[in-house]
């Protein structure tokens, strides 16, 4: 057998915790992780791309009691969300890890059990505070606030006074061993401001870490005493490493671990670059190669986050657009280490200008040359003049140092130097104006020497940015009727080539076709494919209006009525008396109410298009119908779980009331 000179690679992204709806944020972190697997594995190694959902602790107990079900059915539905998204990402993890899967659960017993034995769990008691939104035990240095509670230093919020019985796990016996390895280390943490933030939080000294809860329920058992929970994070981490094989699958776990990089945001720094080393020193494993730690993702120059609801939904990028150009925008607009503040200008402007006009534009003009004036197939060129061999130049050192960005992780810098060529390359187009030799019979030794360079020069543009945009590099691959997938090429050996002689060339669409920002902006929150919902009209395109009564009265052009439906196909809908508990607007939404609604047997969020015609107040105490069973939808980056009925007129919607009593969540046929 052919012994592969690469060593493997591993990828792997945070586990995010099923406590509410994906945005941007966790698609950067999964879009950087798949560049990477993509480059990787076209850089000839095997690669193992990991990512997953953390379903355990007392967020996720929370927001599932909140929303009427138990942990586990929570968890289910909200996963689902977060592996939907890595797909329409475009995103493709070899294994998609949970962690209330048996293969992780008992792993992690496996490991809690070794410490355990050997002393490096113990038991005893622990009094102090905790931050239930950050699952973070607080810091002794952390100072009393004037009411004599305790804020805590990572998110802001008020902590809580836990006291009780804990295993704990023998941190401070580790200080000195991890201040060890980051010192012969030096890539362990990435970026180099990252690293020291860490060393200096080890140096200031390591208490022992409590790993187990008796107040939570919802967590791994610790065996032999399942009146105690194993802490969220303990569980949670280890997930790098059952999820890679660890004792259950030897040979993979032996080929991939130690992972080569673990991404992160700044958010979780400590545990992955303090906690998670110690707990593998501890267990004996080796330790990953690197924890990279990219920025943040800012609105409005805030933290983006579930808990401050201030959240971008990532399909209102995806639409009509695929992943491509937001896999683009996020991966170009800022170097990974630093913290970007969102804006959709900055997006529709990216999109235009790199993609459309840069690279879009120039496939479509090189391409149609070629079919218009050499009836779609590569002409036998003149010979090369230094306009050309400069290209081809400009390749090779494109490619090199492209490679070299994404090696080491600086894929904004990749994409610049692929964007770099792609000017020149435009540029040797507008010099050498194909256009013009075309139209002198003479010069067509020439005329095809320019379109066969623009011709290898998108061959090679397509290799280059196929881990960052695989969707658009395959089209170009296709169009120029190159055999198989782009993905199977290697950069290894990647030369200047164009496609072969008399090689066809493909009729090319639009591939980025422009945005007009204001019109993006009008509609900014109609989402692709997912449970589309209209702020508007709180509908599903698919879904009837949400109209009572007679639909004669309205002034539009659609038929009266719409087609017969049989009773069978009524009776799907499950309609249900909802009451009103809690009304509050959605921020920045005109047009949005965020309701709580009881349905007798469990309380449900929905959005309500409704703003323009009730106030919160209004809306407090009433008895209304909804679909119980509408698929949830997420708008303007709040989940919605169920629709209300309204008659719309006009800018109105107006809500049919109950006047007489009836219970919440009385059937209604
Ligand atoms: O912390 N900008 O899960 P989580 C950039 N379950 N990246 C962001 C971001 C933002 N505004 N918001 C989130 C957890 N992320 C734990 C992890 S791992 C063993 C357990 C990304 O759902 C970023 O990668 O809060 C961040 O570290 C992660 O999502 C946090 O996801």
């Amino acid at each position: 057998m052919e012994k592969k000179s690469k060593p493997p690679f591993y990828v792997t992204t945070p586990i995010y915790y099923v406590n509410g709806v994906p945005h941007i944020g966790h698609a950067y972190t999964t879009i950087i992780a798949d560049t990477l697997s993509r480059f990787m594995k076209m850089n000839g190694r095997d690669v193992f791309f990991l990512t997953g959902t953390d379903e355990h602790g007392q967020k996720v107990e929370k927001a599932a009691s909140e929303n009427g079900l138990e942990p586990q059915a929570w968890a289910d539905r909200v996963v689902v969300r977060f592996m939907d998204l890595a797909r329409d990402l475009a995103c493709e993890p070899d294994f998609f890890i949970r962690t209330t899967m048996e293969l992780h659960e008992k792993g992690v017993q496996k490991l809690f059990l070794k410490l355990l034995d050997q002393g490096d769990i113990y038991k005893g008691e622990y009094k102090g505070w905790y931050c239930v939104p950050d699952e973070s035990f607080l810091t002794e240095d952390v100072p009393l606030e004037k009411d004599g509670t305790k804020i805590c230093p990572d998110c802001g919020r008020k902590a809580q006074v836990v006291s009780e019985e804990t295993y704990f796990f023998r941190l401070s016996a580790y200080q000195q061993k991890l201040l060890d390895h980051y010192a012969s280390h030096p890539q362990f943490v990435r970026p180099q401001s990252r690293m020291n933030e860490v060393t200096s939080f080890v140096r200031g000294g390591l208490k022992d870490l409590s790993i187990t809860r008796t107040t939570v329920k919802w967590g791994i058992p610790v065996p032999g005493d399942p009146a105690h929970t194993i802490y969220v994070w303990f569980d949670a981490l280890h997930n790098y490493v059952t999820g890679a094989g660890y004792d259950r699958d030897p040979a993979h776990f032996e080929k991939f671990w130690p992972a080569s990089v673990q991404l992160i945001a700044k958010d979780i720094l400590r545990f992955h670059a303090v906690f998670w080393p110690a707990f593998l020193l501890a267990s004996g494993l080796p330790l990953p190669e690197c924890v990279f730690c990219h920025g943040w993702w800012l609105k409005d120059e805030a933290k983006m986050s579930k808990s401050k609801g201030n959240v971008l939904d990532p399909y209102v990028l995806l639409k009509a657009m695929g992943p491509d150009p937001l896999r683009y925008f996020l991966l170009r607009e800022v170097p990974i280490g630093l913290d970007g503040n969102f804006s959709h200008e900055a997006f529709i402007r990216r999109l235009n200008s790199d993609l459309a006009n840069d690279l879009g534009n120039l496939v479509s003009r090189s391409l149609t040359m070629i079919r218009n004036y050499f009836n779609g197939t590569i002409p036998e060129p003149g010979p090369e003049e230094p306009a050309d061999a400069d290209i081809r130049k400009a390749f090779d050192e494109t490619r090199d140092r492209a490679v070299a960005h994404y090696e080491s992780y600086t894929l904004n810098k990749s994409l610049e130097e692929i964007w770099a060529f792609i000017t020149a390359v435009n540029k040797y187009l507008a010099d050498n104006a194909p256009w013009k030799l075309h139209k002198d019979p003479a010069l067509r030794p020439r005329l095809a020497r320019v379109l066969r360079t623009a011709a290898a020069a998108l061959r090679g543009t397509a290799v280059l940015v196929a881990p960052v945009m695989p969707g658009s590099a395959q089209k170009i691959w296709e169009y120029l009727g190159e055999p198989g997938t782009v993905r199977d090429i290697r950069f290894e050996g990647l030369a200047f080539d164009s496609p072969g002689l008399g090689q066809a060339i493909r009729a090319p669409e639009p591939l980025f076709p422009r945005v007009d920002l204001q019109a993006f902006l009008a509609e900014e929150t109609i989402p692709a494919k997912e449970p589309v919902m209209d702020e508007e009209t709180q509908k599903s395109p698919e879904q009837p209006p949400a109209t009572t009564g007679s639909s004669r009265t309205t002034e539009t052009a659609e038929p009266p009525v719409k087609p017969l439906v049989t009773y069978e196909e009524f009776a799907r809908m499950d309609l249900r008396v909802a009451h009103v508990i809690e009304a509050a607007r959605v921020e920045k939404a005109k047009k949005l109410l965020r309701l709580k609604i009881d349905l007798g047997t469990e309380q449900r969020q929905i959005v309500a298009g409704v703003a323009e015609t009730y106030s919160p107040e209004q809306l407090l105490g009433k008895k209304f119908i909804v679909i119980a069973n509408l698929q949830p939808a997420v708008i303007r980056g709040v989940e919605s779980q169920g629709m209300l009925l309204a008659a719309v007129s006009g800018e109105k919607a107006v809500i049919p009331f109950f006047e007489a009593d009836v219970p919440a969540g009385a059937k209604v046929k």
